[in-house]
């Protein structure tokens, strides 16, 4: 008999506690789809990462699964895409199934997540795009977008090589670049070799090639060697991330070259990405890479913010920037200035 009023009790408590949270949620404007919360459960995130191709992909997994974590309150849904969208697209589909609270996407390409975008709309799930970009016929198919300006960075790159080239005498004609790119069609690859191929064309560089390295060392080193055959004379490589940088060091310094900022001393230079790989900032220490461009993986706590303001009925703002820094082994140049911004050069 004692134990049973006991149980009466609680059962009474527990139903003031969900009622009282699920009133505070309709008084706002529209409800978020957020049953998992409301019952005092965890909030359930589902997040398709697109792979593990490098060191910042790792960085940008852990910061999401370091801040997801059951400690928090929540409980994380994590599928690797490993590079292939229609592994994305089904675990979307997977976390539309599972009726989760948020869904978080980092796209492997821009294009073709109409279609599932809607799914995840039409079920009521806010969808928050971290890192690349989708290109979406309607953006009120996702919630929100958050990562960097890789247009913004390929300018800042490009512009950095132009004054270094400006210093030190360097005629413009004399530039013979490769770039070595990202995944093709992912927001960070298409802004990037934009910023250097509109440089190029401003300044009259020779861009002599644009190959495809995935962002891996392994395909940073074969592509390198290939172009180090066709192209006796190149003095400038673009690499559009750390690791791809890595890989083509390694081809060059294998091949009997030098790498560095010395171009008027036949040194190859090398400009990068990301400033996440320890071993890329070691060698703008040992200006074995002369420019990073950085790009910031640490999306979890952004991440979670959004989810915090969503939460409470708020409007995140659609598309947050973050802010980068340029990391330069040489003082040379000691700030650039981009689209009236003045980016100061920081020497690790
Ligand atoms: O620069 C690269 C990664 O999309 C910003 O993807 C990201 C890029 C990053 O593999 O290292």
């Amino acid at each position: 008999m004692k134990k049973q009023s006991l149980a009466i009790v609680i059962i009474a408590m527990l139903c003031i506690l969900v009622i009282s949270s699920m009133s505070s949620f309709t008084s706002e404007n529209e409800p978020v789809h957020t049953e998992a919360s409301t019952s005092g459960e965890c909030i359930v995130v589902g997040f398709s990462q697109l792979g593990a191709e490098s060191d910042w992909r790792s960085a940008h997994t852990e910061s999401i699964q370091s801040t997801f974590t059951v400690e928090n309150g929540y409980k994380l849904l994590l599928e690797d895409g490993q590079q292939k969208q229609a592994n994305q697209i089904t675990a979307i589909r997977t976390f539309i199934q599972q009726d989760v609270d948020y869904i978080v996407l980092a796209p492997v390409t821009e294009t073709g997540w109409d279609t599932v975008l809607q799914e995840a709309k039409d079920a009521g799930i806010p969808v928050i795009i971290v890192d690349r970009m989708v290109d979406v016929s309607d953006d009120s198919l996702f919630t929100c977008w958050i990562g960097s300006d890789f247009y913004l960075e390929g300018k800042k790159a490009a512009e950095w090589l132009n004054q270094y080239t400006i210093a030190e005498g360097i005629d413009a004609k004399d530039l013979n670049i490769v770039n070595i790119q990202g995944t093709i069609g992912s927001s960070a690859q298409i802004g990037r070799t934009r910023g250097l191929a509109d440089a190029a064309k401003l300044y009259g560089w020779n861009l002599k090639a644009e190959r495809a390295g995935d962002f891996t060392q392994a395909k940073g080193k074969e592509v390198m060697e290939t172009l180090l055959k066709m192209y006796y004379d190149i003095n400038v490589v673009y690499c559009e991330n750390d690791n791809e940088a890595c890989g083509a060091i390694e081809a060059i310094e294998a091949a009997g070259k030098k790498v560095g900022s010395d171009i008027k001393n036949g040194e190859i230079m090398v400009i990068s990405f990301d400033g996440v790989k320890e071993e890329a900032m070691d060698y703008v220490r040992q200006d074995k890479i002369s420019l990073i461009a950085e790009c910031n993986p640490l999306h979890g706590p952004r991440v979670e913010a959004i989810i915090k303001l969503l939460a409470e009925g708020k409007e995140p703002e659609k598309f947050s920037y973050i802010d980068e820094k340029i990391y330069s082994s040489t003082a040379t140049v000691g700030e650039i200035m981009v689209e009236e911004t003045v980016y100061p050069v920081t020497i690790p």
